[in-house]
């Protein structure tokens, strides 16, 4: 007596394959994105890469979804910036200041004072300058899709107020991962330490350092302002964020997907540069409201001086970025 009639086994054997490469097919289709975000769920960015996946899962009828994880969960921003060249996550908001360390194009928009103004930045992002950032970007394996705006960031002290680069002298400043800042503040008189995002609130608190530099909303998100009371608004550096995608995911999609990556792309930066606008207002008042002392600095001049050097350097150790300096540091 056999125990199973063969022929039939060997059918079912058959259309459970059948049905598990039809499963397979399906499941190549239909993409699961991992978004990094270093920010809290209510922050501009945020909203920002939440309108971005929706549009994309909406308008590709599902076949593109996946999630956004907020708050660094996957990782520091140094390391995300590498796992998303290697498309292990497949896309996110990520400054161009950290961003420097991997593409060279990115430092020029680390150098304190480039831009005139955020709106200018806006203009020269989306403009001829932005587009060659954007192939030095492509060029270590990430496609941007927007430019989103961080505003301008300022130092903020736990002592006393910076109305000088001299009030600086002796200060330990904590900074973004990338050899430019720590020039910045040394060419100060102040002494950086590179810090990841997450240690920062401590570090002031703790006095291993004595302040900080970030935009009004960072400032406010992350709670900085209660251990850092002075705000200075030195608005020394203007540094965008790159929406990027990682080029590997990009180029597996169908150039009908890829169509509709690049117009969410653009729909977010809109909508985000619009919700940025609104949070610093409100996190300059919350700052406020907070007992913060925020000292205007009219005449920046000073501080422009200050970091000069910071250029000189750069331009040494990086000769063949001289160029792009310039574009953009011409650019009306
Ligand atoms: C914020 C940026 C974020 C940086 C952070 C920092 O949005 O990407 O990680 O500053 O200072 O403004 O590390």
């Amino acid at each position: 007596m056999t125990l199973f009639n063969s022929k039939k086994a060997g059918m079912l054997f058959g259309s459970v394959v059948a049905a598990s490469l039809a499963f397979a097919t399906v499941a190549a289709e239909a993409r699961d994105l991992r978004g990094w975000n270093i920010h809290v769920e209510d922050y501009p960015v945020s909203h920002g890469m939440e309108a971005f996946l929706k549009e994309v899962d909406e308008k590709t009828g599902g076949e593109i979804s996946g999630k956004v994880f907020h708050a660094g969960v996957l990782g520091s921003q140094p390391d995300a910036i590498e796992q998303t060249r290697l498309g292990v996550i497949d896309f996110g908001v990520f400054s161009l200041g950290p961003m420097g360390q991997v593409v060279p194009e990115a430092n020029v928009v680390s150098l304190p004072f480039i831009f005139k103004s955020v709106s200018q930045m806006y203009e020269v992002m989306d403009g001829e300058p932005g587009k060659a950032l954007s192939k030095g970007l492509e060029a270590k394996g990430l496609v941007a899709l927007g430019y989103y705006d961080a505003g301008a960031r300022s130092f903020y002290t736990s002592a006393k107020a910076i109305t000088e680069p001299a009030d600086l002298t002796g200060m330990k400043i904590r900074v973004m991962n990338n050899d430019l800042f720590v020039g910045m503040v040394d060419s100060m008189g102040g002494n950086a330490t590179p810090m990841a995002f997450a240690e920062v609130y401590q570090a002031i608190k703790t006095g291993v350092v004595d302040g900080a530099e970030n935009n009004p909303p960072s400032y406010e998100s992350t709670n900085h302002f209660e251990v850092a009371q002075f705000y200075s608004l030195t608005q020394h550096l203007i540094i965008p964020e790159c929406l990027c995608m990682s080029k590997r995911t990009f180029d597996s999609l169908t150039p009908e997907q890829q169509a509709i990556v690049i117009e969410a792309g653009r729909n977010s930066t809109e909508l985000q540069r619009k919700l940025w606008q609104e949070r610093e207002a409100a996190s300059m008042a919350k700052v406020a409201e907070g007992g913060v002392a925020v000292n205007e600095i009219a005449d920046k001049a000073a501080f422009q001086a200050a970091m000069e050097p910071v250029y000189a350097q750069f331009l040494e150790q990086s000769p063949d970025l001289a160029g792009l300096v310039e574009m953009f540091k011409n650019a009306e």
